[in-house]
């Protein structure tokens, strides 16, 4: 059995961790830009400014991807990079660049899909509450259709989010992420709404206006996964997985973000505390939020282990294993996320599944050889597979991969630190290596997972 034969094997990037050309061709300004040039929030001070260079090294970086044999490519547009101002008027250069970069792509028979948003939002929508403003639903659906109108008569895969999760929870949450704020929950809850609806309305303008379109979408929250296959620990880890925490935990958790997105409804557990802030004719929004989607997307990196428990909530979290091993970053390596997580998730939604993006950080370097020789990296991809796969065998409807991610690049709050490319960058020189992994998933691809 194994994976579909038109599985879809891929590799992601986003705009701001890759692109570069920050303050070029007329590009506006995104809260990253200015966040990351801010003392002390990101490490070393480092910024986006050049980053990868891909603006102006995308060619060459479409050869790379044909060398690994890449099916598609995931990549964000930068929304500040088409509409500087967020609204209004265009940037005929952004598009411009999206579109040579989308020419190039299906040149070498490289399948693009689109994520509109990964988390550089414009700053001058910002300065107009982002989020919180109910305008910001509208804002997104005049950007979407503007990509659906420029990009569609060549792309047919579209995500409209990345991780609400995280720019909501590290950006307006905890302050970690740009724009660094710490928001209440009277604050946060009306976003999240404003987020779901927005991700709704653009999923309709999709369709609208673009033949032929499959829509998804790329939420995450860390697959919660049975201590054993006994039926009560299973059942354990399934309600841990869609019960909202009590605390601000909600902003990270799995069903807030995708029940009303994929069932029309917001779960129960977290309507209880959250309702109150919800803004006013929240249930009729529920309808323009409930899209149907051709693909359910997931970014996984790890999860954690539960069992059922004589407690009030039927389950407990269990530490993970002393002496568990660790990427770079220090995130647990648990391959079995790549089944459970798919599994429950496709038990719940009933829909096609993609893995929109897994992977790891280490502490890769050039050797003597001049190779980058990432054996770790092998093995933890080896493993996640094999546990996909086995979701595949049991059931679960997997149509595609997305490996996290194409090249080394701007980690966010983490800066160069971390590298978690297939493709080893030099950011002094831009000089790009290909991995020993690289070749490695080369052979994946080829094979369609058979060599696992
Ligand atoms: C993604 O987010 C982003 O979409 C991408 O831009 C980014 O570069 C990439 O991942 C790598 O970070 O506390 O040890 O249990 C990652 C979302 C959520 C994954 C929290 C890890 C917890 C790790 N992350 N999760 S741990």
């Amino acid at each position: 059995m194994g994976f579909r034969k038109d599985f879809i094997w891929g590799a992601a990037t986003a705009s701001y961790q890759i692109e570069g050309a920050a303050f070029e061709d007329g590009k506006g300004l995104s809260v990253w830009d200015r966040f990351s040039h801010e003392p002390d929030k990101v490490f070393d001070g480092h910024n986006g400014d050049v980053a990868c260079d891909h603006y102006h090294r995308y060619e060459s970086d479409v050869q790379l991807m044909k060398e690994i044999g890449l099916k598609a490519y995931r990549f964000s547009i930068s929304w500040p990079r088409v509409l500087p101002e967020g609204k209004g008027a265009v940037n005929q250069k952004g598009l411009d660049f999206y579109n040579r970069l989308i020419d190039q792509l299906l040149k070498n028979d490289i399948r693009p899909f689109v994520t509109l948003f990964h988390w550089d939002y414009p700053s001058a929508l910002q300065a107009l509450g982002a989020w919180e403003n109910p305008d910001s639903v509208k804002w997104f659906e005049e950007y979407a259709a503007l990509c659906a109108r420029t990009f569609g008569d060549r792309v047919k895969d579209f995500i409209t989010f990345n991780e609400p999760q995280c720019f909501i929870g590290l950006g307006y949450t905890i302050g970690v992420h740009a724009p660094g704020l710490k928001l209440p929950d009277s604050s946060l809850v009306p976003m999240s709404h404003h987020v779901l609806k927005s991700h709704g309305v653009a999923t309709r303008a999709l369709r609208s206006l673009v033949p032929d379109v499959r829509v998804g979408y790329a939420p995450c929250g860390d697959p919660c996964m049975p201590a054993s296959l006994s039926p009560e620990d299973i059942e354990a880890a399934r309600k841990a997985y869609f019960t909202v925490p009590e605390n601000q935990g909600w902003a990270f958790n799995a069903a807030w973000w995708s029940d009303p997105a994929m069932l029309g409804c917001y779960p129960e557990s977290g309507l209880k505390r959250l309702e109150q802030f919800l803004p006013k004719g929240w249930q009729e929004d529920l309808k323009v939020i409930h899209q149907p989607l051709d693909f359910y997307g997931q970014n996984i990196y790890n999860g954690n282990y539960f069992r059922a428990a004589d407690n009030e909530q039927g389950f407990e979290k269990l530490p993970h294993p002393v002496g568990c091993p660790k990427t770079a970053i220090q995130w647990p390596i648990t391959p079995e996320a790549l089944y459970w997580g798919p599994y429950f998730l496709y038990e719940r939604y009933k829909t096609p599944f993609i893995m929109t993006e897994n992977g790891m950080s280490a502490h890769d370097a050039v050797s003597l050889d001049g190779k980058v020789h990432d054996p770790n990296r092998q093995d933890f991809l080896n493993r996640y597979l094999l546990a996909f796969k086995q979701a595949a065998e049991d059931g679960v409807d997997i149509r595609g991969y997305f490996h996290w991610s194409l090249m080394d690049n701007y980690e966010w709050a983490q800066g160069y630190r971390e590298r978690f490319g297939l493709i080893h960058v030099d950011y002094e020189t831009q000089k790009r290596i290909l991995k020993d992994s690289a070749y490695w998933y080369r052979g994946v691809i080829e094979s369609n997972g058979e060599c696992l």
